[in-house]
């Protein structure tokens, strides 16, 4: 029986926006996933939206001063672009505020409450007298009690990992008022996941195929004993418990009671809107329905546990098949951080480097966090683009077409088989068997790491197939035969161009705009040939003689050291802002001047326009720099923090009406203004744009 597939991406919370870490970890495997099984012909829908409630978007309104709905409304639109300019290609994105979500979490809670599932207990929990309000979850914050980090929250403690409640925190503090909270009791409904733990059990014997960093994780939880877990919290954002039920009046579901039910809900929205309002339950339930939940590794216990619990207590509904969770990306050697600012947000690097979404694509995919965690560092993304994007791939598809071009005027040359019958000849059949079998080794690699999640080895090997069509030109020489043997040459190309069209198949999972993008310059629908190439899992024939090929461009172009140096500074300086002046040694206040005093410095803008050190000396930089009123030559103290070629050009600050002095020998007129940092780093004070020199500063 055909396959109903359902694939979800974890709700991303709504309350930033969205990163690479995010990318690497979660979207990008459920997107080529996603793609492939499309590609290979099964009945898949893709589905995903943000996630609404939960105490970091009160807390973040709070903060700013507006609604919570005005922070989830920023961030869901904000989220929805960034995904689809990289290409992330949800059938339906949704959000946990919508109605037909409340209603279908509210049913959900409904039935399990009807059915006796929950526990009703009441019990102490923290409570802020002066914000009159329960502190669940990032309300309340203290000490770890397994890592002593003085800054962890009720759920979680983000530097050890550990999952918290609120009792475990030492010297707890209210988030909302940095307030003692007081213990006040109040009643709660629990998923008595104690009683759950053989079903579970059961459910994770049964499934096969799972990453071991997932089923490590799970049976860790489960070795150490499942406890009953609140579905419910006394606070005011979230989906209200259905007011059927005694005492439920402000009250309001766990967010990841709600948050998962994201799934069913967002389905249901997407049937509804295709007019099939029905539609919806054979990806859901029944034995054709296949679940799978692509997720970091902070949500396993989630998905793996509690949701799975969920799904069996209301029954009717299908358990996921697998879920196959990633580790972490960290950057630059550092663990990513929101607040620290310490990360790539998508939004801004769409804004640096527009058009490069697949360049992205294929660096996170090849460092994708699988089984453990990994870097991101922009120097490797440099390498990673220039000399695997720009010197295999891009080379390949444009020297193939360079030449069709030129040799054929872009019309696919004649495909005859010739004989063997000269050296030259025999080469090219031999690279000709040689290039088939790996390359369809390749392919048949690629798509089997596909089906078992292994997507950085199937991306390897997609670019493993790239590389054998450039050894096939390299074994072959085209541009070297064409004066002695020019009908070899025609069937070296015809093959070439057929492999490039080979390679836009493969590339279609991973480089969705590239493989587009080769299509168009062979001028070649991709439809019937991608089908095939992916149902036979290996090479079609392909480029008809005759076939006028389109336009050439550059697939990809060489990122360059500025453009990285770029991102680098950027971080550099999300790190300084973070560093708070207390942490930093600043030098004490000076005394007060007078408005006269200060209208005595003649302070000017200046170009530097030749530079040079002074001989037998370490630090002393003679310059020669256009004030506007004339140009003189100044000593500045700067030769071992800045080379000579750095400075020329460069508009700068200088104080004009300084008594001129003489320094080994050279007369300085005027001082160069620089800061000078608690590390004594020297730093120019510039114009924040070019300026005329002679410009008075004040
Ligand atoms: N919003 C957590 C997260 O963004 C959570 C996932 C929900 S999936 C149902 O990491
Ligand atoms: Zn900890």
């Amino acid at each position: 029986m055909p396959k109903h597939h359902l694939i979800t991406a974890a709700l991303p919370y709504a309350n930033g926006p969205i990163h690479i870490g995010h990318l690497a970890g979660c979207y990008l495997p459920a997107d080529i996933y996603v793609r492939y099984l499309r590609l290979i012909g099964e009945d898949v829908i893709f589905i995903c939206g943000s996630d609404e409630h939960g105490v970091p978007i009160t807390l973040k309104a709070q903060k700013e001063g507006i609604t919570p709905q005005d922070v989830v409304d920023r961030y869901h639109a904000l989220m929805g672009g960034a995904f689809q300019n990289f290409g992330i290609s949800f059938d339906y994105y949704g959000r946990t505020s919508s109605e037909m979500h409340k209603k279908t979490a509210a049913d959900f809670f409904e039935k399990l409450y009807n059915d006796g599932v929950f526990l009703e207990e009441v019990t102490e929990q923290y409570y802020d007298e002066e914000a009159q309000q329960f502190l669940a979850d990032r309300y309340i914050t203290g000490t770890c009690p397994s890592c002593q980090n003085p800054g962890a929250y009720g759920d979680q403690c983000e530097k050890c990992g550990k999952t918290l409640s609120p009792s475990d925190l030492i010297d707890p503090k209210s988030a909302l008022s940095g307030n003692v909270p007081v213990l006040k009791p109040t009643r709660n409904w629990f998923l008595p996941l104690d009683r759950l733990q053989p079903k579970i059990e059961a459910f994770m014997d049964s499934r096969q195929g799972w990453k071991t960093n997932v089923t490590g994780q799970v049976r860790s939880w489960l070795q150490q004993g499942l406890h009953p877990r609140a579905m419910t919290r006394d606070l005011s954002w979230g989906v209200p418990v259905p007011s059927q039920i005694p005492s439920s009046e402000g009250k309001v579901l766990y967010v990841w009671f709600d948050a998962p039910i994201g799934y069913i809900s967002a389905t249901k929205e997407y049937f509804q809107q295709k007019g099939d309002a029905e539609g919806w339950k054979k990806y859901w339930s029944g034995d054709d329905a296949r679940l799978v939940h692509f997720i970091g590794k902070d949500n396993i216990v989630f998905h793996c546990i509690i949701f799975p619990s969920m799904l069996m207590e209301h029954g009717g509904f299908v358990l996921p098949d697998n879920v196959p969770a990633n580790e972490f990306l960290n950057l630059e050697g550092d663990k990513i951080s929101t607040s620290r600012n310490h990360a790539v947000w998508l939004h801004e690097y769409l804004e640096d480097f527009p058009g490069k979404e697949d360049e992205l694509r294929y660096v996170l995919t090849s460092i994708a966090p699988e089984s453990k965690d990994a870097d991101f560092s922009w120097k490797d993304f440099q390498t990673k683009v220039n000399s695997e994007l720009v010197a295999i791939l891009g080379n390949f598809v444009n020297r193939v077409l360079v030449l069709s071009h030129k040799y054929y005027e872009g019309v696919v040359p004649s495909d005859t088989e010739i004989p063997g019958d000269s050296d030259a000849r025999k080469k090219v059949l031999e690279a000709y068997h040689h290039c088939h079998t790996e390359g369809n080794q390749a392919i048949q690699k690629m798509v089997e790491a596909l089906k078992h999640y292994k997507f950085r080895e199937a991306q390897a090997e997609m670019m493993n197939f790239v590389r054998c069509g450039n050894k096939f030109l390299a074994d072959t020489e085209p541009w070297k035969l064409q004066k002695v043997d020019p009908t070899a040459v025609e069937a070296i190309l015809s093959y070439a161009l057929s492999l490039t069209g080979n390679i836009a198949c493969a590339c279609a999972p991973f480089l969705p705009r590239t493989s587009e993008k080769m299509f168009s310059m062979l001028n070649f629908s991709s439809d019937e040939v991608m089908k095939a190439f992916w149902h036979q899992g290996e090479m079609v024939e392909m480029m008809a003689p005759g076939h006028r090929l389109g336009e050439v461009s550059l697939l990809f172009q060489n990122m360059e050291d500025d453009a990285i140096q770029q991102q680098l500074n950027k971080l550099e300086a999300a790190k300084m802002a973070n560093q708070t002046i207390a942490e930093k040694v600043v030098s004490p206040p000076k005394a007060e001047v007078t408005f006269d005093d200060f209208s005595k410095i003649d302070l000017r803008i200046a170009t530097i326009l030749e530079a040079q050190k002074v001989p037998k000396t370490d630090k002393l930089m003679q310059l020669l720099v256009d004030t506007g009123m004339d140009q003189r030559t100044i000593v500045s103290g700067i030769a071992h923090q800045y080379s000579p070629e750095e400075l020329v050009g460069k508009q700068i600050m200088v104080l004009c009406n300084l008594a001129p002095r003489k320094l080994k020998g050279i007369e300085s007129k005027g001082m160069i203004l620089l800061a000078k940092d608690s590390d004594e780093n020297l730093i120019f004070v510039s114009p924040v744009r070019p300026t005329t020199n002679g410009s008075e500063v004040a």
